[in-house]
């Protein structure tokens, strides 16, 4: 079991992943050819060489990103974090880099070191920043790892040496207080290495936590695979990346933005296994965030929000409800038991099985009562009836609370 030691991760809930660098300038199409697979892997899926590829920096100048903006918007979104990607897997630092010229400021027209840009919007309104940097995976050093490819000529350890290492030093030196480090896609990494890196990153920032993908088992948390969530809850600290379309980097052709309200629901179901989401956004050229992902994070943000007591200082559920409801969702604190609605019933809430002694009922949002019995069925089970007022039937995207006389949840399990 991972356990970061570290409260405000297990109380974060809810964060903003951002996927950007030069690929978002190909937005998933290469010489009229576009790729299938998530826009950041283009360079890998469409064998573009890297003579080529380093030809994008030319043409990079997203003159609308505005790192103030976006900060401003998690704030409001309700999330707790943001991670950064400041390399991905085709080498390009999103930073200024001092010992590599293949970055934002020495590369491009734009010159702007935009991760220094967010470092200070971040401290300005107190949002953790975080930082992706892609640690084996590196398409641009000739000794980086490609997945997919051979790589049986590569000197990994020189990579480390000339690249990674110095680089890492780099944003855990020069950008502040970096909240974790989210490496990715280990690939060949010896214990050894990972754990030198781990030092590293300890030495420089003692708090700075690193993700589960470092490879080799020595994480602080577990990161899933996209969307992916543990079906039981799960006592040590997790998050689950997620994208809102198909892709992490900028595709133009990628409109399969999720369902809004799914968004909540995967959210709660994360809250009350006591995981994280971090939901990801990919700039494009420009600077700009898709609109599509803005739509659905003003609605997901307008829930927490709402009901940021039910989501924030939540505490994972012991045990698990017992039946799978697809429209609602616990979370809980002591002596509250939230019940999220996430799709519309009809007059009556009628749930078995919770032994609680339930006290009051009342609507979150406005702390309105609302009229409930509790009983027990001919099999001996324990019911809850809750009435719902005519505004609040067939509706969905509120949250009602169970006083309860009992600090924790007493769900039934099934005999
Ligand atoms: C990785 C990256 O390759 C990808 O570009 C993106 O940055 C994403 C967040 O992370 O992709 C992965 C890595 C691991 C899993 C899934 C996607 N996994 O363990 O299931």
């Amino acid at each position: 079991m991972k356990d970061t030691k570290q409260k405000w991760f297990r109380d974060a809930k809810f964060g903003l992943f951002i996927h950007w660098g030069l690929y978002s300038v190909l937005a998933g199409e290469y010489k009229g050819q576009k790729t299938v697979h998530i826009a950041e892997w283009i360079m890998n899926r469409l064998d573009i060489p890297v003579n080529e590829y380093e030809k994008l920096a030319g043409q990079f100048n997203p003159v609308h990103f505005d790192a103030e903006a976006i900060v401003k918007k998690a704030k409001g979104w309700g999330m707790k974090y943001i991670v950064f990607t400041s390399k991905h897997h085709d080498g390009f630092a999103m930073y200024h880099s001092k010992c590599n010229p293949y970055n934002i400021v020495d590369a491009t027209p734009f010159k702007r070191d935009v991760l220094k840009e967010l470092q200070l919007a971040c401290e300005k309104h107190e949002m953790r920043l975080g930082l992706y940097y892609s640690q084996a995976q590196d398409w641009h050093d000739p000794d980086g790892y490609m997945a997919l490819k051979d790589n049986s000529n590569k000197n990994f350890q020189a990579y480390l040496d000339r690249k990674c290492i110095p680089q890492l030093k780099e944003i855990l030196t020069n950008y502040g207080d970096i909240a974790l480090i989210w490496f990715d896609t280990p690939m060949g990494t010896t214990v050894e290495q990972s754990r030198g890196l781990v030092s590293l990153v300890k030495d420089l920032q003692p708090n700075c936590l690193i993700s589960g993908r470092i490879g080799n088992e020595l994480g602080d948390y577990m990161s899933t695979a996209d969307n992916f969530i543990p079906l039981l809850p799960y006592s040590g600290d997790w998050e689950v990346p997620a994208t809102l379309n198909d892709t992490w980097g900028y595709n133009k052709d990628d409109n399969n933005w999720k369902n809004p309200d799914d968004v909540i629901k995967l959210l709660i179901k994360i809250t009350s296994r006591g995981g994280n989401y971090l939901l990801n956004i990919g700039p494009d050229s420009l600077g700009q965030v898709p609109q599509g992902s803005l739509d659905i994070l003003d609605r997901v943000g307008n829930y927490v929000n709402e009901n940021a007591e039910a989501v924030f200082g939540t505490k994972p559920l012991a045990v698990p409800y017992p039946y799978d409801i697809d429209w609602a969702g616990f979370t809980h604190k002591p002596h509250s038991l939230f019940l999220h609605m996430l799709k519309g019933q009809k007059r009556t809430i009628y749930l078995v099985r919770i032994d609680n002694k339930v006290e009051k009922v009342t609507l979150l949002k406005d702390g309105e009562s609302l009229p409930f019995e509790l009983s027990v069925n001919c099999e001996g089970e324990s019911i809850i009836e809750i009435e719902l007022p005519p505004s609040l039937q067939e509706r969905a995207g509120f949250c009602i609370a169970m006083h309860t006389a009992e600090e924790e949840p007493l769900f039934e399990s099934i005999r």
